[in-house]
């Protein structure tokens, strides 16, 4: 078969998994969420990172298919977990072309419908970039999902091709700082703290959110909550993980 073929009967039959990465909120470090990230449990080739992959569902139209599958686990997990007492916000990676097929917003209510999953606890993602291609639609469905109570949220901001102009004009409630910004290089220091903080002060007078991605150090952990962003993620905090043992990690960390 071919892959593009077994990606397909992959989605169908289950073999995509979801690991989840813990999102803090600051200076707390409540963890108060998680990103859902899809890899793919290869019958022989194991545990294939997206990379190995999504290039594959991009070429043959499965990405819409694979995020609907993506949406109603996660969605449907975080039920799960809410039942047991800890509801968390799941963040969900949506595809440019996801937004172009104009399905995206049912798909999300129907995710949300089937599981039963309060719309508050669920966000979208969608990359800076992907913005880009057609900011228009963009902020149409931004608007329309925030309207049904879900979040929205600009991901990889500050390294992709978009305008400033294009940016403020999204109507997005989290801005997540991309990772070359927050892990700066060695002494860059100074200028990374200030792109920071601008971005942050951009989300404030827009009315978002700043989530710093990347964070690999105590030092940029620290340096996150000195510039006032809102929540963190990244490898000093915790690396995505299978569902079983984010519950552990959460329950641990209390
Ligand atoms: O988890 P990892 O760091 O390997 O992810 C690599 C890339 O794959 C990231 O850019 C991430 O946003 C993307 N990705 C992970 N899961 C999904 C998904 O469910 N849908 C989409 N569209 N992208 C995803
Ligand atoms: O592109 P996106 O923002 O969706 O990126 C999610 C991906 O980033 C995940 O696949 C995750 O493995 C990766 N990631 C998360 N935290 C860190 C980190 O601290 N450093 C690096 N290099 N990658 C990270
Ligand atoms: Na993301
Ligand atoms: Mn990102």
């Amino acid at each position: 078969a071919t892959v593009a073929n077994e990606l397909r009967e992959a989605i169908l039959d289950e073999q995509l998994v979801l690991h989840y990465q813990p999102v803090l909120r600051l200076p707390s470090l409540r963890c108060t969420g998680v990103e859902a990230l899809v890899r793919w449990q290869h019958p022989k080739r194991g545990l294939l990172p997206p990379s190995e992959f999504l290039p594959v569902a991009v070429q043959h139209d499965l990405m819409t298919p694979l995020a609907r599958w993506v949406l109603r686990e996660a969605t449907g997990q975080a039920v799960a977990w809410t039942r047991a007492g800890m509801p968390l916000i799941t963040s969900v990676n949506i595809s440019a072309s996801h937004f172009s097929t104009g399905t995206l917003v049912r798909d999300v209510r129907d995710a949300l419908a089937a599981t039963g999953l309060p719309p508050e606890q669920l966000v979208v993602e969608l990359t800076e970039t992907s913005v880009a291609q057609d900011a228009e639609r963009a902020a149409a469905q931004f608007a329309e999902l925030r309207l049904s109570g879900v979040e929205v949220s600009i991901d990889d901001f500050g390294s992709g091709f978009s305008s400033l102009a294009q940016l403020v004009a999204m109507p997005a409630g989290i801005l997540k700082i991309d990772r070359s910004l927050v892990a700066y290089p060695e002494g860059r220091r100074s200028k990374a703290a200030a792109a920071v903080a601008a971005v942050v002060a951009l989300g404030r007078a827009c009315g978002a959110r700043s989530l710093a991605e990347g964070v690999e150090t105590a030092e940029q952990l620290e340096m996150a909550i000195e510039l006032g962003c809102h929540l963190a993620q990244g490898f000093h905090i915790a690396r995505p993980m299978p569902p079983e043992q984010l519950a552990e990690w959460v329950a641990a960390r209390g």
